[in-house]
């Protein structure tokens, strides 16, 4: 068995960030050690992720959040993991998080930074309980405001501005995938090592897809413009594409499969649900991030009318519909919305 010599090179995730520094100009080093943080936060949470069953780190923890879902204790693990790593290290100006109803601010004994990092410390959670793929989420900004503690103003920012993003996803192996603007690259976690290796280089979105993801569960919540694009996906419109539908039900798992094998993953806004009016999935740190991923590989991230990084956001935990992953499949969802459900409302 390889114990990660399969690469041609041995590249771990730390040269590879530290080989960005200089096109990123960052002089100071703060990009690229949040990045490394972020790929340590994966280590640690993959470290308990992977035998959660052996330990008391299943299930519920008694609380809901501010998205009124219930908290499972492995979320609070990850979300503690990622501020403790990063409250004293003076390179962020705040955070947010989907487990905390407002902006994070960085303790008053430390001084703050630059950078901005929001995260959904562990999206897919609820699949935990029967071993299901999850990932952690990360979007990288520059702050607006000077100096001080970072304001909410700071977080409220449209994905063309992110620095970097990405995720780590905790399935069959646990990988790390990011961009900072200069392609997608993915690395493998040699556990033995305890390295993320460069197994993924340059990811493209391969040009014919294989599949897509959706809740065909929520069929009957679909506007009409939704309801034919899903028939086109079937094969089911005169001109159409035949794909095979994979949903796992965790953002992370099934993007990442559509970002290899090609597909889309669409989560359509919801006409019954008021709290799904907007789709169910949030911008600021699934959707965007996301986003930036799906457009460096050469694909396409929409709320269905337009690219999700230019939506500027107008509150922490604004939800968006989602439709991401090949630019033909993505353009088609437009096209469909357009046409069938009339001009966007506002
Ligand atoms: P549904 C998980 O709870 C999550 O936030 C995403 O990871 C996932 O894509 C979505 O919700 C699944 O939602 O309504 O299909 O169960």
């Amino acid at each position: 068995m390889s114990d990660g010599m399969n690469a041609a090179q041995i590249i771990t995730i730390e040269r590879h960030i530290l080989e960005q520094q200089y096109r990123l100009g960052d002089t100071s080093g703060h990009l690229i050690n949040i990045l490394y943080d972020v790929a340590l936060c994966g280590k640690i949470i993959a470290s308990n992720v992977i035998q959660a069953g052996l330990t008391d780190t299943l299930g519920r923890a008694g609380e809901e959040n501010v998205q009124g879902e219930q908290v499972m204790k492995m979320d609070k693990f990850a979300d503690s993991t990622i501020f403790r790593l990063n409250d004293h290290t003076g390179r962020l100006a705040c955070m947010a998080s989907e487990e905390n109803a407002d902006v994070i601010a960085i303790p008053d004994k430390y001084p703050t930074g630059k950078y901005v990092l929001l995260y959904d410390p562990l999206d897919g959670s609820s699949n935990m309980d029967y071993n299901v793929s999850v990932g952690t989420i990360f979007a990288i900004y520059q702050r607006k405001s000077t100096d001080g503690r970072g304001t909410l103003d700071d977080c409220l920012q449209p994905g063309r501005k992110l620095v970097a993003a990405g995720y780590v996803i905790y399935g069959s192996s646990t990988m790390m995938v990011y961009t900072t603007g200069f392609g997608v690259h993915g690395f493998t976690l040699n556990r033995r090592w305890g390295e993320f290796i460069l197994s993924h280089p340059n990811i493209r979105i391969p040009e014919k897809p294989q599949f897509y993801s959706v809740n065909t569960g929520n069929e009957r919540f679909w506007s009409p413009g939704v309801l034919r694009y899903m028939r086109y996906l079937q094969g089911g419109e005169e001109v159409s594409v035949n794909l095979s539908c994979r949903y796992i039900g965790s953002l992370v798992a099934d993007f990442h499969r559509n970002l290899l094998a090609g597909g889309v993953f669409c989560y359509p806004a919801d006409r019954k649900d008021p709290k799904k009016a907007h789709g169910k999935l949030r911008l600021l740190y699934e959707a965007a991030p996301l986003a930036l991923i799906a457009e460096q590989a050469g694909g396409y991230a929409s709320d269905g009318r337009k690219p999700i990084l230019d939506i500027q956001p107008t509150s922490l935990h604004q939800r968006v519909p989602l439709f991401i992953g090949n630019t033909d499949l993505v353009n088609q969802a437009e096209e469909y919305i357009s046409k069938f459900d009339g001009p966007a409302a506002g």
